[in-house]
């Protein structure tokens, strides 16, 4: 049986990005398989269920929002490299007292809601520079995602996978039984083409038209406009979903709706569509708010921000602002 290379032979191969990057990756990493063992325990260790408290996304808090969270921060705060950090479960930012590194955002269990019912989850993480002559602010986090020097997400399912981009492409590890991350998956790429699409199909009558048009369009299958039939999925955990769109293709999309007109989205531009935007796009994909407007072109205001989120297949993609 041939011998998998590891994340460390990876990095260290990995010419074109920054070693204090690759220490950062390599603290979330592991991180990752603490939280991988925690949320694989559920109910043994009593960490299912709701924490009792509302977060600053204004959602009920999950035991496991909290103990993933902590398991992140505390591993970012002893990392020399790591000036700062955001996370979707904390209001504000923390630093560390270092100038210079890079700043880390993310959102420590995506898809939470899922956990107690035993469906994939994951960790999602970006990492930016940090300004070099002075600690770091909020605004210092407002980076278009295109500046992005790292970024990945780790899936919690039947197995427990990290996906990468640093530099350039994308890669894949799986986590073995004794917690070594092994490079299963060299170079992800995304096809260009789809027959699946995913978006939540409860919220059809609140979209806006152009949605419901393109929808509309893959639902009539081979005897519509598309000249093809489509399936759908809906796990409802975006890391899962989008891991599925780099494994296999597909569409992702998650609309401004008019349930709540002035939120732009559900998804959060920092630490949810810029981090997936880079993976999409290093694959070959696309990711937009809309079919058209990249969202890693976005300026962002907020640390907490929503967007609307079109991503994955190009052509699929394109399909959207076609329809528009
Ligand atoms: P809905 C999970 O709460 C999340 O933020 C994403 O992971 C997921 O894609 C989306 O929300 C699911 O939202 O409205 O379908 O429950």
């Amino acid at each position: 049986m041939t011998t998998l290379k590891t994340l460390a032979d990876h990095l260290a191969a990995e010419r074109t990005a920054d070693n204090a990057v690759k220490d950062v990756v390599v603290v979330i990493a592991q991180a990752c398989v603490q939280i991988s063992r925690v949320v694989a325990s559920g109910a043994i260790s009593g960490s299912l269920g709701a924490a009792g408290q509302i977060n600053v996304q204004d959602e009920e808090q999950k035991k496991l929002d909290i103990i993933t969270n902590d398991i992140l921060r505390d591993a970012l705060k002893a990392c020399p490299a790591v000036a700062g950090l955001a996370s979707e479960e904390l209001e504000a930012i923390e630093t560390t007292g270092q100038v210079g590194g890079f700043l880390v955002t993310f959102d420590p269990l995506d898809g939470s809601s899922n956990v107690d019912v035993n469906v994939s989850v994951g960790t999602i993480f970006s990492v930016l520079p940090a300004p070099t002559d002075h600690e770091p602010t909020e605004a210092d986090f407002l980076l278009p995602g295109r500046r992005q020097v790292a970024a990945g997400y780790v899936v919690y399912g039947p197995q427990t996978m990290l996906v990468l981009t640093l530099a350039k492409g994308v890669f894949g590890f799986t986590m073995s039984a004794e917690g070594e991350w092994l490079l299963t998956h060299d170079a992800v790429a995304i096809s260009a083409d789809t027959a699946e699409f995913a978006i939540n199909m409860s919220n059809q009558r609140h979209w806006a038209e152009p949605v419901r048009r393109y929808i509309d369009g893959c639902l009539q299958g081979k005897d519509g406009p598309r000249g093809k039939n489509f399936n759908m999925r809906w796990v409802a955990s975006m890391v899962a979903d989008v891991h599925r769109v780099m494994m296999r293709g597909g569409i992702f999309m998650y609309p401004w709706d008019q349930r709540e007109p002035d939120k732009p989205g559900k998804l959060r531009l920092l630490y949810e569509a810029n981090p997936m935007s880079l993976i999409v796009e290093r694959a070959g994909g696309k990711a937009t708010t809309d079919g058209k407007t990249a969202i890693l072109d976005l300026q962002p205001t907020k640390l907490h921000q929503r967007v609307p989120v079109v991503l994955g297949s190009a052509n699929e993609v394109d399909q959207v602002a076609a329809t528009a």
